[in-house]
């Protein structure tokens, strides 16, 4: 669909004009600014401005047409299979920064012993899966930038199951819209099937080569590179397929639920 927006002018303001339509007026105040260009310099807005993402001022102008998306025209923009960028080791970001709704100190202790994580929904197989199990997986790794809401990025190293794989095993109907989260500490999200089945969206069980550690979300945490850091849930309990929209904890507090690429 990207490369079909690039090459014609025609369907790029068709999809503005169509925009437009489904558009309610709505206040654009600071946060929602920030979150918009964030949004866009993951989304592979370059297509729509012609710009060099690194640069604000052809950002902006983007994002002036771009503000008032709504979560299914951004669907219609970028493309599913674009990939993140990966980075070389000596770009990692050391620490790497922890973030949480609450404080470091009250982040989760899962004790891996009766850790189950719960599967449900559009599935074959409901059981529920031992730490020890995934672990046996197929195991990939990949360096990329986590990109928080909040105006900071870091570049870290994440390893586990190809969350695709995971999906395929539980025979996950990848007909239905979207997989749903919920964590240890409260916080859930939902993701659309495409990001789902992402090649780059992993199930991570490590960091930098160890155990994921408490703060990073132990014993799991989905990562997405195409998706802004609160799209990323920590603490993984239960993971839930479905055609019923669920939202999540920012999504629900004004955050755009699509919130990537
Ligand atoms: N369970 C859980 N997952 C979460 C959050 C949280 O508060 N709880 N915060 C989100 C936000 S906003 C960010 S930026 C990242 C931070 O991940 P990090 O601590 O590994 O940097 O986790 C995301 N996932
Ligand atoms: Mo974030």
């Amino acid at each position: 669909m990207k490369k079909r927006i690039v090459s014609s002018r025609l369907d790029e303001s068709s999809i503005l004009t169509d925009a437009r339509k489904l558009l309610a007026p709505q206040i654009i105040d600071r946060s929602r600014r920030a979150f918009l260009l964030h949004s866009l310099t993951l989304g592979g807005v370059a297509m729509l401005s012609g710009c060099n993402l690194t640069d604000n001022e052809s950002v902006e102008t983007a994002l002036s047409s771009m503000s008032r998306f709504n979560d299914r025209v951004q669907g219609w923009l970028f493309n599913p299979n674009a990939m993140a960028p990966t980075y070389p080791e000596s770009m990692i970001t050391r620490p790497f920064p922890f973030n949480a709704f609450y404080g470091i100190d009250e982040a989760p202790t899962v004790d891996e012993e009766s850790y189950r994580l719960e599967v449900t929904g559009m599935v074959a197989d409901k059981r529920s899966w031992r730490l020890e199990e995934l672990r046996a997986m197929a195991q990939t790794e990949q360096i990329t930038r986590h990109i928080c809401v909040e105006g900071w990025s870091a570049i870290g190293r994440w390893g586990g199951v190809r969350f695709s794989d995971f999906l395929k095993r539980v025979g996950a109907d990848t007909d239905a819209r979207y997989v749903g989260f919920k964590c240890a500490d409260d916080y859930y999200t939902s993701i659309d099937m495409a990001t789902a089945l992402h090649a780059q969206t992993l199930l991570t069980l490590s960091y930098d080569g160890a155990v994921l550690p408490r703060q990073y979300g132990f014993p799991m945490k989905l990562r997405m590179p195409t998706k802004l850091g609160y799209k990323n849930p920590k603490h993984i309990q239960a993971i839930f397929v479905s055609n019923t929209y669920s939202g999540g904890y920012w999504e629900d507090q004004g955050y755009n639920w699509f919130g990537g690429s």
